[in-house]
């Protein structure tokens, strides 16, 4: 059994840097590459990233894909595709299946540390706040059915402002419990 325990923790900074065993990354349907935290993660990880993304032919929003991390200090690069914000349920549920489905990809490659930045809050223009409700939301579901997976995740925030959301949302969770 593993000895550690499933935790959430939050981290201010620039995602390619952490040395974690997975960073998720906020990617597009044709896993090609883009601007943002994609562009950051392909220009850190070296151009073999992009040839092993190939090989997947895209990925549909709300689902993960797994490649290694070349030049990155994590092993693993999780390409998750989020929504572009339109206001609807679907939204929601394929936000929360970004979280969800990396996590279980993760787990299936024996992996215990995983870090997240903010899915579908930059270019594809999800409240911030929502967003935020919906990653911790998710998080806690898979927390809740892999009791005893032991899996550390870091939730990044690029900036103080994005951090500052995240403690507001877990401050209004807790009044609620
Ligand atoms: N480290 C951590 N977080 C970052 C970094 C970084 N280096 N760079 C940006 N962010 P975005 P999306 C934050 O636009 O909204 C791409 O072109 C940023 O502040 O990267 O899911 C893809 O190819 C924001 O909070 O992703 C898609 O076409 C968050 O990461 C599209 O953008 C996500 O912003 C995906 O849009």
């Amino acid at each position: 059994m593993n000895e550690q325990k499933n935790s959430i923790e939050f981290f201010i900074g620039d995602i390619t840097q952490l040395p974690v065993e997975a960073i998720v990354n906020a990617a597009n349907n044709s896993l090609l590459g883009g601007g943002g935290v994609d562009g950051a993660i392909h220009r850190a990880a070296g151009k073999e990233l992009l040839e092993e993304c190939r090989k997947f032919h895209g990925c549909e929003t709300g689902k993960a894909v797994i490649t290694k991390g070349y030049k990155l200090p994590a092993k693993h690069v999780i390409h998750t595709v989020g929504p572009i914000y339109s206001g609807t349920k679907e939204d929601v549920n394929h936000l929360f299946g970004c979280y969800y489905n990396s996590l279980e990809l993760a787990a299936r490659h024996h992996l215990h540390s995983v870090a997240f930045p903010g899915i579908s809050t930059g270019v594809y223009g999800y409240p911030k706040k929502e967003a935020a409700e919906i990653a911790i939301a998710a998080i806690d579901d898979w927390f809740n059915q892999n009791k005893e997976y032991g899996m550390r995740v870091v939730i990044v925030n690029f900036c103080k402002e994005d951090w500052l959301v995240y403690q507001e949302v877990l401050e209004n969770m807790k009044e609620r419990m």
